[in-house]
């Protein structure tokens, strides 16, 4: 029973409940309503609906089962076993009405203080009609024990409501790290929380092949385990000998893959399973090495291969027999429409050189082995098709031509999946840029080690599939989105949910919410509900979007600096101290711009009811002579890494570990060489040049730095020089070149670092510089 007595501004509803088991009060505003992803429309009503041990689920008898979700929070947090009927009581119940005319997966969900009725054309409808309930019941209703004094009352709502796009994904990586069919259930349910309906599971890499294939046992007896050397950083990892016990790994057998099937599809999930080819697949080689070209015997690696040139032979037919008898067992352990072959990254040197390949490169006409990976795929997509299934790979699928009908999943960006839609194809987008949750998320000096990539929440709440320049015909191509979590970085599951959660609920949003309901201020109060929600179901969420940040401006007038401290949410309540003395709630509360004229050491840190939350930001401030001076750049700094533009290389803000962090200047295979003018002639004796090195992201410490000087900026002289000579690091280092002088006085000074240039593993060669310090 419910009374209104009050309104208050037109939004706030007072509302006095007396409740059943005694007397509750509840006040509902839209405040309340923090449902993840945001609805269509929703509209708050007077009065709420009070869920109490009499109130019943009416559901038609086909739909039974999209009634578990709820009841099983009902029966462990309120402590009620609640009924599901056929027909509808006087009042008090929850009801499933069908409408064939709604869209696929959309509902209307209408609570009164009556009834609560949730309208869909089926079963995905209802499933996400209850999982809005579901979050509309205070947070508590995730508890697995029974809670006392449980207020089980939701606000009188109308909300409509479906979803933007019909591909909503996530791909775990189980195969560089296994995570067990337990943890696979219970990533479903929080998928099916946020209304996500894709899991590809990736089931095999090189590190490990993780389902059970009856016709070839020794892809998981051998496949699925490598030598543990779990102690050691993935890319120094050695390769093991061959026959070393082989201790690490696991494996879905085939009953497993069913269950997680059938959970799945119980929480409107399809799983995409993922069987690489013809990279990726050294797992498979390890236990079968007649798969590969020159069959030479290998072990599963322990670690980071790269590049990756033991892979499948495309020249003899045995090949093909046995991935069709792969996807055989495969299609029949899982109905998903979408199967994935993998496809990416494939150094095709054995192909250039062994007999078999060359053979089929003449014999089909093929002009190189691109072509010839292009032909593998089109193999294995008309057999994929022939079967009444659809080829999904990664955009390297393009290369060489993409086979008729296959599926492109675009992951080097967005430009693989405008071609592919731009030729017909359909595609999902999943670029490293927006949806990488193996990527940092925060300050990279004080999160968990991760790829040297940077997706913090709020980048992943502005992914949007559909991408500037499409054309309304390449727009209904785009099937939707997805998260990639890479597992190299990842061996737990506390790891799993750190990086998984609250992305996922950001990526969750893209691809549900119309873009013109998305707003990042109103996420943000949204997602911090959701986390007391992951606090009552343990997840291990990480609260890197509390972490402060600095923004600097130099005033070149008056010689000082700016800072402003935020956090990714906006209106956040942080607290600061300029004297190294430590922060607590009594702390200076930040309102604006601090400025400074001197070295200082900021810290800083979000308070959230009183209490701090995410990592305390430490930072000295150095100042030095050459703060603020204009710098000249002889060789223009790198498009893509721009740092804090010209006056950042004498901003006094250092860059850290995060490349992405805005303070670095990069250059990509070229040198360094700039101009600072004191604007007077000032006596220095010291030049600290920072560098980072991150070779795995091709960055590299300069092979030299040279410091010149110039009264009259036409005629300089040598003042000192450092040379460096190249060394392997698998680590991300921040390092000072520093240059001492014979003191001296100068008005300009030239800097010069030299780029490595060619690295010995490859590729690209960045130079990455941040301050100029000048003393
Ligand atoms: C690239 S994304 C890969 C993966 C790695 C990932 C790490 C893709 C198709 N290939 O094998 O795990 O980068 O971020």
């Amino acid at each position: 029973m419910k009374r209104i007595v009050g309104k208050w501004l037109g939004v706030t509803m007072l509302v006095a409940l007396i409740g059943c088991g005694g007397q509750s009060q509840k006040q509902f505003t839209e405040n309340d309503i923090n449902i993840i992803p945001k609805p269509d429309k929703v509209e708050l009503m007077a009065g709420a609906f009070v869920f109490n041990e009499d109130t019943r689920f009416v559901v038609p008898e086909k739909y039974a089962e999209v009634t578990d979700v709820l009841l099983n929070k009902f029966e462990a947090a309120a402590g009620w076993q609640l009924e599901v009927v056929d027909a509808a009581p006087s009042k008090n119940y929850v009801k499933l009405v069908l409408d064939p005319a709604m869209g696929e997966e959309a509902y209307t969900l209408k609570v009164t203080e009556e009834n609560v009725l949730v309208t869909a054309k089926g079963y995905s409808g209802f499933l996400y009609g209850l999982e809005s309930v579901r979050q509309l019941l205070p947070v508590s209703i995730e508890s697995d024990t029974q809670v006392t004094n449980g207020d089980w009352v939701i606000p009188a709502v109308e909300i409509k409501d479906s979803p933007r796009f019909k591909w909503r994904g996530f791909m775990m990586d189980v195969s560089r790290h296994f995570f067990e069919k337990e943890y696979v259930l219970a990533t479903i349910d929080q998928l099916a929380l946020l209304k996500m309906n894709t899991l590809h599971l990736h089931l095999v890499d090189d590190q490990g092949w993780r389902i059970e294939i009856k016709k070839y046992p020794k892809l998981t007896e051998v496949g699925g385990f490598r030598v543990d050397q779990e102690d050691k950083h993935w890319d120094a990892r050695r390769t093991p000998e061959l026959g070393e016990e082989a201790t690490y790994g696991g494996y879905y057998t085939q009953e497993d893959i069913k269950e997680i099937v059938a959970y799945a599809t119980s929480r409107g999930i399809n799983v995409v399973p993922e069987i690489e080819m013809p990279a990726h697949v050294m797992s498979a080689i390890a236990a079968y090495p007649e798969l590969s070209c020159f069959q030479n015997p290998i072990m599963v690696p322990s670690g980071g291969v790269w590049p990756i040139t033991e892979i499948y032979c495309a020249g003899k037919e045995s090949t093909f027999e046995f991935l069709e008898n792969v996807l055989i067992e495969v299609m029949e352990l899982f109905p998903s429409p979408y199967i994935h072959v993998g496809g990416d990254e494939a150094t095709k040197t054995n192909w250039e050189i062994c007999p078999d390949c060359k053979r089929r490169v003449k014999e089909e006409g093929l002009a190189n082995v691109e072509e010839l990976q292009s032909y593998f795929i089109r193999r294995m997509e008309q057999f994929i098709s022939s079967k009444g299934r659809t080829l999904i790979g990664w955009d390297e699928i393009l290369e060489g031509g993409l086979a008729p009908g296959a599926t492109v999943m675009s992951w080097r960006g967005f430009e693989g999946g405008l071609k592919a839609s731009e030729e017909g194809h359909d595609v999902v987008m999943s670029p490293t840029s927006h949806s990488y949750f193996d990527y940092y998320q925060g300050n990279q000096d004080v999160e968990p080690m991760a790829w040297g990539g940077f997706t913090p929440l709020s980048k992943v709440y502005e992914f949007d599939p559909v991408v500037e320049g499409m054309s309304p015909e390449q727009e209904k191509h785009v099937l939707g989105g997805q998260a990639n979590l890479w597992s190299e970085f990842v061996p737990t599951e506390a790891q799993s949910q750190y990086m998984t959660y609250p992305r996922l609920a950001a990526l969750a949003e893209s691809v549900w919410s119309k873009k013109e309901n998305k707003s990042w201020a109103d996420f943000s109060n949204r997602v911090q509900a959701m986390f007391k929600r992951y606090e009552v179901m343990g997840i291990n969420y990480a609260k890197s979007a509390f972490q402060v940040t600095t923004d600097v401006t130099v005033d070149s007038e008056t010689g000082t600096l700016s800072i402003a401290l935020k956090n990714e949410f906006p209106n956040s309540d942080i607290r600061y101290s300029l004297d190294g003395s430590d922060i607590d709630g009594d702390s200076q509360q930040y309102e604006s711009p601090i400025v400074l004229d001197k070295t200082t050491q900021v810290k800083a840190q979000v308070f959230k009811d009183g209490e701090p939350v995410g990592a305390q930001l430490e930072k000295t401030i150095n100042f030095h002579k050459a703060a603020g001076k204009p710098v000249t750049y002889l060789n223009k700094y790198h498009d893509s890494y721009q740092g804090a533009k010209d006056v950042g290389m004498v901003n006094v803000v250092r860059g850290s570990k995060n490349f992405h962090d805005g303070q670095w200047q990069g250059w990509l295979g070229d040198d360094m060489e700039l101009i600072i003018d004191m604007e007077e002639p000032t006596e220095i004796e010291r030049v600290t040049v920072g560098a980072l090195e991150n070779q795995g992201s091709g960055i590299y410490f300069p092979v030299e730095v040279e410091v010149l000087l110039s009264n009259d900026a036409k005629s300089f002289d040598r003042a000192g020089v450092l040379e460096r000579d190249y060394a392997a690091n698998t680590k991300s280092e921040l390092k000072d070149f520093i240059i001492d002088l014979t003191k001296q006085s100068a008005r300009y000074i030239k800097v010069k670092a030299i780029n490595l240039g060619t690295p010995p593993t490859g590729g690209g060669s960045w130079l990455f510089i941040d301050e100029i310090i000048v003393e």
